[in-house]
């Protein structure tokens, strides 16, 4: 049985995306972003209250880079991994991970522009610096998409997955417009059927409710 702690448009969809690039069975329980991720029951799972967690094999993994090395461990033959001993496991890992270099402020700019909802404890500078971070973020995956279709030579893999879907939440702050090979590439993982099922459902609790959040004009 796996069963996966999912809210729409947060990390957890990254281990949403990779069920789905699998085709493995599995069962998702939706969860609001908030407070019950602070219940008992939920913390038993994830120890620090957020998603995803993802139960398996009379287990409990929580960390979406734990998850995705152990999906790929557990099924190699999705090709979706690259093991030890691989020529590119290093550049794998590496890639892999740099999902949370991005993430890190997508979360700073969520929590400004969205858990923060008084404007007197937002803060502009912030927006402003983690937006310009993002930048310096896509501008290393600019480079490394030069000349490539996806971030490793060897193709489509589980570095795709987690940095595109930093990127799907990064871009609801910073646009890419002036990145030509990261737009092209961000283009074609998302037309991937198991990105398009990882999205909300109509109707869905969404943390995004616009498509967009500019940093405020200055008072
Ligand atoms: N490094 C962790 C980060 C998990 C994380 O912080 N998830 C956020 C959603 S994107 C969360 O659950 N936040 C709830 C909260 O902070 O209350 C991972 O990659 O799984």
């Amino acid at each position: 049985m796996i069963r996966l702690h999912h809210a729409h448009q947060t990390r957890s969809m990254r281990s949403l995306w990779m069920l789905h690039e699998l085709g493995v069975e599995f069962e998702v329980v939706e969860h609001a972003f908030g407070k019950n991720l602070r219940s008992e029951d939920y913390l038993a799972l994830n120890p620090a209250g957020r998603v995803p967690a993802l139960e398996i094999d009379g287990k409990v993994l929580f960390e979406t880079g734990a998850i995705t090395e152990y999906l790929c461990d557990l099924y190699p033959r999705s090709g979706l991994g690259r093991a030890a001993g691989h020529p590119e496991r290093a550049d794998w890992l590496v890639w892999l991970h740099f999902s949370e270099t991005i993430s890190q402020h997508s979360a700073a700019l969520t929590q400004q522009h969205i858990a923060l909802y008084e404007d007197h404890m937002r803060s502009r500078i912030v927006m402003k610096l983690e937006a310009a971070r993002l930048g310096k973020c896509y501008a290393a995956l600019e480079q490394r998409l030069q000349g490539r279709d996806y971030i490793l030579d060897g193709g489509f893999s589980a570095a795709d997955v987690s940095v595109g879907q930093a990127l799907y939440m990064a871009l609801h702050f910073r646009r890419a417009d002036e990145f030509p090979a990261l737009s092209e590439w961000y283009g074609r993982i998302t037309q991937r059927e198991a990105f398009q099922k990882s999205l909300p459902t109509k109707g869905a609790v969404r943390l995004y409710e616009k498509a967009f959040y500019p940093v405020p004009e200055e008072a």
